[in-house]
């Protein structure tokens, strides 16, 4: 593969080239990996900064809808929007494919939007490794907004966070108890939670939801990258496309804010930090798992068990051998 050419086309917003891209950073094969960081590496330093907008929210509260009705608004304003999926639950996934062709017909079908389902496999590092490169694929081909949708169960939702600018929670509407049913942790991170089906008789209850949760974003530690009001509550319907725009104009003075003063920057930086210490981790516990570590450490461990050396002389024998000098902890 000519990654050269395949980098050139990226750039100049070539749909079928960026597909290519991500099914190649999305390929297991060591090839394809040396291929796919190569072709990283190349269009490191590219000129587009997109908004990437993460999107959390159990199955069913409506992501896909919101996407697809807030998707197209914003392509009828004229900007190129990417929608990337990160489902980390394989046994869930195939439906999800599935049902996101279906629920997002529309936009599926929009010039302006390009829409990649989550790939069918493994383990949250690799899924958290593939997003990040597809949504560096997507910002160098040029795309002005990058949507991250994610189910909001066990680790994706705090994975997709950590790739965003914007940090979106989408809610259904309910009763006040079930606000305790948030973990408090999504809450934090949450830069605006949209309370979606405010329509038909769920408007009310969607209204007094949006109170709740406007009222408990309030007690919640101020954060340094939020201007005053923010962390934000609002009603949306995506069926009834309601809300949409209102969602928007936050959003985009929310990102205005940090842009100007600093604090969009400041958080790319960190992220960058956050994923190559998540790297440098990753890769030290994949040569835990392959030989020659993986063997010598279950001789260790054999040793360990039958009391001829201790754990943390064995541990210490280990490190060293294989990592070299190492500092006492
Ligand atoms: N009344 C109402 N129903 C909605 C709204 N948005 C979505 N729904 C319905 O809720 C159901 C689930 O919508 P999806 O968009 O597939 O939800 P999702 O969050 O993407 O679900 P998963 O991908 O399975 O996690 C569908 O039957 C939608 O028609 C809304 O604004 N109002
Ligand atoms: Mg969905």
């Amino acid at each position: 593969m000519d990654i050269e050419d395949l980098a050139e086309r990226i750039l100049a917003g070539e749909r079928r080239a960026l597909a290519r891209a991500i099914t190649l950073v999305e390929s297991g094969r060591a090839d394809h990996r040396a291929q796919a960081r190569a072709l990283i590496e190349r269009l490191h330093g590219h000129e587009n900064v997109a908004l990437r907008v993460g999107l959390s929210g159990t199955p069913g509260v409506g992501k896909s809808t919101f996407i697809e009705a807030f998707g197209m608004m914003l392509t009828a304003q004229g900007l190129k929007v990417a929608v990337l999926a990160v489902d980390p639950s394989s046994a869930r996934s195939g439906g999800s494919i599935l049902g996101d062709k279906t629920r997002m017909e529309r936009l599926s079908r929009d010039r302006n939007a390009f829409i990649r389902p989550s790939p069918s496999q493994s383990h949250l590092g690799g899924v958290a490794r593939r997003t990040r490169e597809a949504i560096d694929l997507c910002e160098a081909a040029g795309f002005d907004v990058i949507l991250i949708e994610t189910v909001g169960v066990g680790q994706s939702e705090t994975v997709v966070a950590e790739m965003s600018d914007l940090f979106l929670l989408l809610l259904a509407p309910a009763g006040g108890d079930e606000l305790q049913g948030v973990k408090r942790g999504i809450m934090e991170t949450a830069d605006i939670i949209l309370i979606n089906k405010a329509d038909g008789d769920l408007k009310a209850t969607a209204t007094r939801t949006c109170a709740d949760y406007a009222g408990a974003l309030r007690l919640l530690r101020k954060r340094a990258q939020d201007p005053e009001g923010f962390p934000k509550a609002l009603t949306v319907s995506a069926v009834e496309e309601n809300g949409l725009d209102r969602a928007w104009d936050e959003m985009t003075a929310l990102s205005d804010w940090r842009r100007e003063t600093g604090h969009f920057e400041a958080r790319r930086a960190a992220q960058a930090r956050y994923w190559f210490e998540a790297e440098v981790r990753e890769g030290l516990l994949a040569r835990l798992r392959r030989e020659p570590v993986k063997g010598a450490m279950a001789a260790l461990a054999h040793q360990v068990e039958d009391g001829e050396i201790s754990a943390a002389a064995a541990a210490e024998e280990l490190l060293e051998t294989y990592l070299g000098e190492v500092p006492q902890v």
